[in-house]
């Protein structure tokens, strides 16, 4: 099986479309539950997933850790020219995405186009770029899930970005991102993404706080009155991480960037995407930072993926974890969805994983493991007794009483001659383990 590439060479040779095939097939190179035309309930999978493929940890990372370089050779980097590997690099992605059938990418501004300390040679660069990649877009049908500045890999950057204590970084930070938005605009990106990777600080000792998050918020404000004003309809996204580069960052987590965007009236232009790894390095589970932001009606997107048990740092693996597929699909279903925000594998293969099939079988088990947890979560709340059984836990609330309390109608001094009259509390299970056992009843259920 062939499909057509649109760039000067194929860069995935022997690999053709990636088919549905099936649970029961054992090719590597299929989907085993993500079929994209099914429906699951009033939606296809695909509709449900929102799938994206990530630049920067595909195209771009090359497997270096902090002991070594890179472990694969990318046909790509092998042009002479920066805009000459640039340009390849564009060819090999959307020739992937492609044949892998997802429907949405995201990119940072220096994955796309090269970087460059002349600022107008960086804004030529990336224009160029973003010409070519609206180009590709007509003639696949791909279409952008958000956008970004790289505001941590130059070492300007050391000190943070929006929150360096130096005017002169913060402003040229202001350059990429008015660049980064122009270009998501161009590109028609639902959303821009702000991860705040040096935003945050390694010693309070040399720090003001305070001042650095009223910088933060000035700088979002910026952002969000320029992309406005040039026609971005879309979701600001904040992404939380706790840590890494920075000892300690500011967009913590799900709770801090909430009352941080109420604090300074950005919630009504942004929203959250969660990434899973960063929520567990901030002693969380996924799915709770997901339920934060969805209680307050901000979870806008998600980078999914998942850590490692083993180690405290941001390993983005693909997910495989089925409960944690689960478990964010309950909350993306019973919001509705994440439209215009999506999935977008923030995933990296393996230093060990060198083969070019790799990056497929790598993003075709997280495509199926997500697909695997929309069908039991939809299944867990249309089919099951879960919902039964949350609603009956809180039954006491939903009438006389307990709905005046929740109402806010009821004191102490109420609450204290109902408790007289109704002596002590009857003992009530949480049953937990019921709760466990029905999922696995229904991941295992074919
Ligand atoms: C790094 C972040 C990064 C953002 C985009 O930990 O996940 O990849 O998603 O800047
Ligand atoms: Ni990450
Ligand atoms: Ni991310």
């Amino acid at each position: 099986m062939t499909t057509p590439f649109i760039g000067k060479q194929e860069y995935f040779g022997g690999i053709g479309s990636i088919p549905y095939e099936g649970p029961a097939s054992d090719n590597p190179l299929s989907f085993k539950y993500y079929d994209a035309k099914k429906k699951i309930g009033d939606k296809t999978m695909a509709e449900h997933l929102r799938f994206a493929v990530c630049y920067w940890h595909s195209f771009c990372n090359a497997g270096h850790d902090p002991f070594g370089p890179g472990t694969r050779r990318y046909p790509w980097d092998v042009p002479a020219t920066p805009m000459a590997r640039a340009e390849a690099r564009m060819d090999a992605a959307f020739e992937f995405f492609t044949k892998l059938g997802v429907p949405y990418y995201c990119f940072h501004d220096i994955d796309m186009a090269p970087d460059d300390d002349d600022i107008a040679t960086y804004e030529r660069q990336l224009k160029q770029l973003v010409g070519m990649a609206k180009e590709r877009q007509q003639a696949t049908g791909m279409k952008l899930l958000w956008g970004t500045a790289n505001l941590f890999a130059h070492p300007r950057y050391m000190n943070g970005a929006a929150t360096n204590p130096d005017f002169a970084v913060v402003a040229r930070a202001a350059v990429q991102v008015r660049a980064a938005l122009e270009a998501t605009v161009e590109l028609g990106g639902g959303n821009y993404v702000f991860w705040g990777g040096r935003e945050g600080y390694a010693s309070l000792h040399n720090t003001q706080m305070k001042r650095e998050l009223d910088h933060f918020a000035r700088f979002l404000t910026a952002a969000r009155d320029y992309g406005r004003s040039i026609g971005f309809k879309g979701n600001f996204l904040i992404e939380p991480k706790p840590m890494e580069p920075m000892n300690h960052q500011y967009d913590f987590d799900s709770s801090t960037v909430v009352g941080f965007l109420k604090q300074h009236g950005l919630d009504k232009d942004f929203k959250l995407n969660i990434e899973a790894n960063h929520a567990t390095l901030s002693g969380h589970t996924f799915e709770h930072d997901l339920q934060v932001a969805s209680d307050h009606g901000l979870l806008g997107s998600i980078d999914a993926n998942r850590g490692n048990a083993q180690n405290g740092w941001d390993t983005d693996q693909f997910p495989s974890d089925l409960y944690d597929t689960v478990g964010a699909m309950l909350v993306v279903l019973r919001q509705g969805g994440l439209e215009p925000g999506g999935l977008n594998f923030d995933a990296k293969v393996r230093r060990e994983s060198t083969d070019a099939e790799d990056l497929f079988i790598a993003h075709i088990g997280g495509m199926d493991s997500f697909a695997r947890g929309l069908e039991v979560a939809h299944a867990l709340l249309t089919q099951s007794p879960l919902e039964g059984w949350r609603k009956d836990r809180y039954a006491t609330f939903d009438s006389g009483e307990g709905l005046a309390f929740a109402q806010g109608k009821l004191g102490l001094d109420d609450l204290r001659t109902y408790a007289l009259g109704h002596g002590e509390p009857a003992q009530r299970s949480g049953k937990q383990e019921r709760y466990e056992n029905l999922l696995n009843q229904y991941l295992i259920r074919a």
